[in-house]
């Protein structure tokens, strides 16, 4: 498929992709087609073996300054609704593979939103994050509310939420809302090195993991504890699983296959 407002690179380095929200102009203003676009590459990077981490940015400006307003500004409830845009939020959230926020600039509304999606997050030091929707009318549509509360906790969540105030990279930091802050220049490569560290490891142990840690979140102790246990015991059916206790026993580096 070709893309109009994101560009894809498969091998950003080996088993590592990147998406790029590219719509520079409307600072990767978030429309219904660049939604799809992104929830299409990554249906396409999640079923291909030579991808093992994936990266979204956006470029040293805006990673995104949240859904396109001119596009939903003359909607009703009922568009809205027939339009159910969830769908593709859901699909991006199911991701199987790790996802690698590289952000700079302003990450707003749904723009912070898809950030909090991703499973980790690297910033630059302009980077600043905010749910402003309250200053035009609405409100947080896509986890906003819940995602942002459950990292950085009520009292903060309130304030971005009720007031639309940015924080800047460095509160963010100390918030848990982001992994690393580094100069602007180093931001997409610090991301790299990151998904390059995950993507040596075994990719279905890596998969397990993820879904086993976001299990944290949408399910009780007792069940997640139980979740999380099936998983570990069924790696021990993979070959990774062989081969990584098989080379620390024999003092060499692992080659995992995602077997
Ligand atoms: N939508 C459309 N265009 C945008 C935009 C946006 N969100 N943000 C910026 N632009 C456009 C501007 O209109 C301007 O276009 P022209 O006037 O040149 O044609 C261009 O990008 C440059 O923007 P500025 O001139 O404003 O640039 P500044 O540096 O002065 O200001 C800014 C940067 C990021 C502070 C400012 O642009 C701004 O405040 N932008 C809006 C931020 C915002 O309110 N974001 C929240 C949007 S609501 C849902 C999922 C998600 C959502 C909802 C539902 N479902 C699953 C149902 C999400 C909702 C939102 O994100």
């Amino acid at each position: 498929m070709s893309n109009q407002y994101i560009l894809v690179n498969p091998q950003i380095a080996p088993f590592v992709a990147h998406i790029q929200l590219n719509r520079p102009k409307e600072l990767n203003a978030l429309n219904l087609e660049l939604m799809l676009e992104i929830k299409q590459a990554l249906v396409e990077l999640d079923a291909d073996d030579s991808v093992r981490a994936i990266i979204i940015s956006g470029n040293e400006r805006v990673f995104a300054a949240g859904a396109d307003i001119k596009q939903m500004a003359g909607r009703n409830a009922i568009d809205m609704l027939k339009i159910d845009q969830f769908t593709t939020w859901d699909s991006i959230r199911k991701t199987k593979k790790p996802l690698i926020a590289a952000v700079s600039g302003f990450a707003l509304g749904g723009g912070c939103e898809l950030v909090m999606i991703c499973d980790m997050v690297i910033a630059s030091d302009t980077a600043q994050f905010g749910q402003p929707e309250i200053s035009i009318g609405v409100m947080p549509g896509a986890g906003g509310t819940q995602r942002l509360t459950r990292t950085v906790g009520k009292v903060k969540a309130m304030e971005m939420v009720l007031t639309g105030k940015f924080i800047g990279a460095q509160e963010a930091l100390n918030y848990g809302l982001v992994n690393k802050v580094v100069p602007v220049e180093f931001y997409l490569t610090e991301a790299v090195q990151l998904a390059q560290t995950i993507a040596e490891k075994s990719p279905i142990a890596v998969q397990m993991a993820k879904e086993s840690v976001l299990k944290a979140f949408e399910m009780p102790l007792q069940e997640a504890l139980f979740f999380e246990r099936k998983n570990f015991y069924m790696l021990f059916a993979t070959e990774d699983q062989k081969e990584g206790m098989a080379a620390f026993v024999e003092k060499r580096k692992a080659d995992f296959k995602g077997k």
